[in-house]
């Protein structure tokens, strides 16, 4: 096995401390008089970085010495939060710099609190590709993750007056986890046309030529792994004006004013992420970002092959890439281009490479998520690239039409090219046709996508082309790190450490749920975690919560079918309740504290009413003397990777209620679990492999099935739609102007009464009702309630993303891990 070999780390705090001071004197030329946190923070982040970089350059050396198998994980999106806690932990230096930090007289948790997140993803997919880069480093893989490097991330949320504001996060001021690479740049050639020309033995070859010219910037990321040292790369791309080919510099001679504005165009390109979940919007910028960065990308991975003097036959023996959903499906495409045009390799044999390279991960199945380009669009923009497509998808029809000789309907329906007007790539069946796996991300999903949306395809193909890869989490920072107290419990209850690095070693705490003494142990634990987040409430909304009371938590992007409203009509049915009892009766009630967070989408204007009845509700109920701590309403406000590392740990129960069917996975319902908290839940994406794993006494499930939908959504629409009476009651009580103008929320309303309640709200309320009494119940027994969370948590080994990455590394990738040597 391999030892760390830098792990002589800062040798002992004054190493350390001997570090900062020099980092706050040089490098950021400051005297330690007036080292504030900012600067304490810049220094300490500093040091840790000087610590990586060794174990970063021998892992690329070592790399590339072995030049075995990699796999590049290409993603729009990668969710980071902060990295010096994490950097900390994984290199294993947190108590050093914590004694350190102390002497020179600051809290380390006020040091670690100065670091922007890296917010560069919307929500699960993004926060999915953070836990995959940690696992594929702390297992030795050979990996890059290729993305954007935006200028802004996600927007940050402010509400004012119980409504979201969007405010535009630059995160860029000060980042130390970054390398600018000036010397590793790509330039990428946007519209122009294509001319072809005849060259030796009447062969024919396409030139793509005019246009214009962006260029890529590589900003190089470490990626530290746990208790190793591989320290993978994270290779983000900036644009940036090129020098100045094609047209440009023709034009633009002399004329300095367009030049300027030439330059911001290009700059662009990845100034902001698309703040959409689950929503395509069409946009031409976006199609410009995906065709820039997998083309950086492309030429940085098709460079580093080259290198290795191989002949093109060995590519997929060398290269895997995983399309992190649909957004880097022209890297299909562009690799085609690549070794048709460039490298002069035949269409077939090129082809084969192509679809022995690529891996497609599928993340939804919501039909207004999946990624439709207008023919133009994509013609304008990227001539050349169209005409691949057009070619890929005359040889699949082909394929299919003397494979069902007689069915001109499915050459209709499973065509690359949609026949509307106007016509679109359809870039989930290009993905498809371009891969040899493509994968759901749960049990149910993968189900789903075969039997719904991609059923011609597993005719076409056979079933074997698809396959299951439940989504997983990284224990490193969803417990370690977010939970240390909890983490450092139960090392020292199950023999060390190693539960981090193999997660099914916590089956070991299963015979301790029954010991009153660790019982009481890990009942203080979630106290204290319920402490720390009542500050955070307080800080944000000002709202004084009792850390006593059951902690509900619902915190995801807020959406229709994740059933925020659900959620909300559920807490005003326990208002309304509470409302009609005696003070005596009241008195026996349980308290509750219901939490919720999430980002809309800027253009989601129902998802935005869900943010403002939730704000609305809270303020009536908060205030309410009758009320009192029975029953708080918090909306906390800016959700993202740091805010969860402080409610995760803090939940007694989260809801994770999607409209069966619709929520591909979820993670952060994981998330919870593992932290000792209880799960209510619809039978949808992990929620039933977590009933597996757990076992149903240890869950709170209620609602129809996935199997049942599409009947009732269909009664709905056709029969009569009955709403439920207690729902009716808390309709009436909105209307009434309870809480604030009725009008406000009536189309909220509307759609469960009369536009045919399509996430099924009405059908779900009354065992949703029936089901959090059961919660109720449940918790009041706090000893059978601590039992069930110490065993849930021993079951959850499953869902670490360390067995996800392994199952990639098998099924799809063909690759097995190599540590580095000293
Ligand atoms: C093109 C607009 C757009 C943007 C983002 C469409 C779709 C997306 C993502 C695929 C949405 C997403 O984050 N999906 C989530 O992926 C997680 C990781 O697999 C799952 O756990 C969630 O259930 C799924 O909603």
């Amino acid at each position: 096995a391999w030892k760390r070999a830098q792990a002589q780390g800062f040798r002992g705090k004054d190493g350390f401390e001997k570090e900062l001071v020099r980092h706050v004197e040089t490098t950021l030329a400051r005297s330690m008089f007036n080292c504030d946190e900012k600067a304490a923070y810049s220094a300490t982040s500093l040091a840790f970085r000087d610590q990586l970089i060794l174990d970063w350059n021998r892992t690329q050396q070592n790399q590339t010495y072995r030049d075995s198998k990699r796999v590049y994980y290409l993603s729009l999106e990668f969710l980071m939060g902060r990295a010096l806690d994490n950097a900390m932990l994984n290199i294993g230096q947190k108590d050093t710099a914590k004694a350190g930090l102390s002497e020179l007289g600051f809290r380390i948790e006020d040091i670690i609190g100065q670091e922007n997140d890296a917010a560069l993803g919307n929500g699960g997919l993004g926060r999915l590709a953070a836990c995959f880069l940690d696992s594929l480093a702390s297992l030795d893989f050979h990996a890059w993750g290729y993305g954007l490097r935006y200028r802004y991330g996600i927007f940050k949320q402010e509400i004012i007056d119980g409504y979201q504001v969007e405010v535009p996060d630059y995160w860029l001021d000060f980042n130390p986890w970054e390398f600018p690479r000036h010397d590793v740049t790509v330039d990428i050639q946007f519209f122009g046309n294509v001319r072809k020309e005849s060259k030796e033995q009447g062969k024919e070859v396409a030139i793509w030529e005019g246009g214009e010219i962006v260029q890529a910037v590589a900003y190089d990321v470490p990626i530290p792994g746990y208790n190793t040292s591989t320290t993978n790369n994270l290779r983000l791309w900036s644009s940036k004006a090129s020098g100045g080919e094609f047209d440009f510099q023709k034009f633009n001679n002399g004329d300095y004013e367009s030049s300027v504005a030439d330059q911001q165009r290009a700059e662009t390109i990845s100034a902001v992420l698309y703040p959409n979940d689950n929503l395509e919007r069409g946009k031409e910028l976006r199609l410009k970002q995906q065709y820039f960065w997998v083309a950086a990308s492309l030429h940085d991975i098709v460079r580093r092959f080259k290198k290795s003097k191989r002949p093109w036959k060995q590519f997929a023996d060398q290269v895997a890439i995983q399309l992190n959903d649909t957004h880097p499906t022209l890297a299909i495409v562009e690799l085609q281009r690549i070794l048709v045009d460039i490298e002069g390799l035949e269409w077939e044999e090129a082809w084969d490479i192509v679809t022995s390279t690529f891996g497609y991960t599928n993340h939804t199945v919501l039909p207004e998520a999946l990624e439709k380009w207008p023919v133009g669009l994509v013609q304008h923009l990227l001539p050349r690239h169209l005409q691949i497509i057009y070619d890929i998808n005359l040889y699949f029809l082909q394929q299919v039409e003397k494979q069902f000789p007689n069915d001109r309907d499915i050459l209709r329906r499973v065509s690359i090219i949609e026949e509307s007007q106007p016509k679109m790539v359809r870039m989930a069946y290009l993905a498809i046709v371009g891969s040899h796996k493509v994968n759901g991300v749960a049990e149910l999903h993968s189900d789903l996508i075969k039997t719904t949306i991609f059923k011609d395809f597993v005719e076409i193909y056979g079933p074997d082309k698809f396959t299951n890869v439940t989504n997983g989490i990284t224990p490193r920072r969803w417990l370690h790190q977010a939970n240390p107290r909890l983490s450092e419990l139960i090392a020292s209850k199950i023999g060390g450490n190693d539960f981090l690095k193999d997660l099914t070693k916590l089956n070991k705490l299963e015979s301790l749920a029954e010991d009153k003494e660790f019982r009481k142990e890990w009942s203080e634990i979630k106290y204290a975690n319920k402490v720390r987040l009542a500050k955070l409430i307080k800080e944000l909304t000002g709202v004084t919560v009792n850390p006593a009371a059951l902690f509900d938590i619902q915190v995801k992007r807020i959406h229709e079918y994740k059933r925020q409203q659900l959620n909300i009509f559920g807490v005003i049915h326990r208002y309304l309740t509470l409302k009609a009892m005696s003070p005596e009766e009241r008195k026996k009630q349980l308290p509750r504290v219901s939490v919720f967070g999430g980002k809309a989408a800027p253009g989601y204007w129902m998802a935005k009413q869900i943010i403002h009845l939730i704000n609305a509700v809270g303020s009536v109920v908060n205030n309410d003397a009758d009320i009192g701590d029975l029953l708080k309403v918090i909306f906390l406000p800016d959700y993202n990777v740091s805010k969860a590392e402080i409610i995760t740990p803090a939940s007694d129960i989260s809801e994770h209620i999607s409209t069966a069917g619709t929520e591909a996975s979820g993670t952060s319902n994981m998330k919870f679990v593992l932290n000792g908290g209880l799960i209510i839940g619809t039978c949808d994406g992990a929620n039933i492999e977590i009933t597996r794993e757990i076992g149903d006494n240890n869950i709170f499930l209620f609602g129809n099935l996935a199997e049942d939908v599409e009947d009732l959504r269909h009664a709905h629409n056709y029969g009569s739609h009955t709403i439920d009476p207690d729902l009716n009651k808390v309709f009436e009580e909105m209307e009434k102007g309870t809480f604030g103008t009725p009008h406000d929320f009536s189309a909220m309303v509307a759609a469960v009464r009369h536009h045919g309640d399509y996430y099924l709200v009405s059908d779900d309320f009354h065992s949703y009702i029936e089901t959090h009494k059961l919660v109720d119940e449940a918790y009041r027994n706090q000893d059978e309630w601590v039992a069930k969370c110490i065993v849930s948590v021993a079951r959850m080994g499953f869902f670490s993303s360390d067995r996800c990455i392994n199952e990639y590394a098998e099924s799809i990738w063909n690759v097995e891990p190599l540590a580095v040597k000293s």
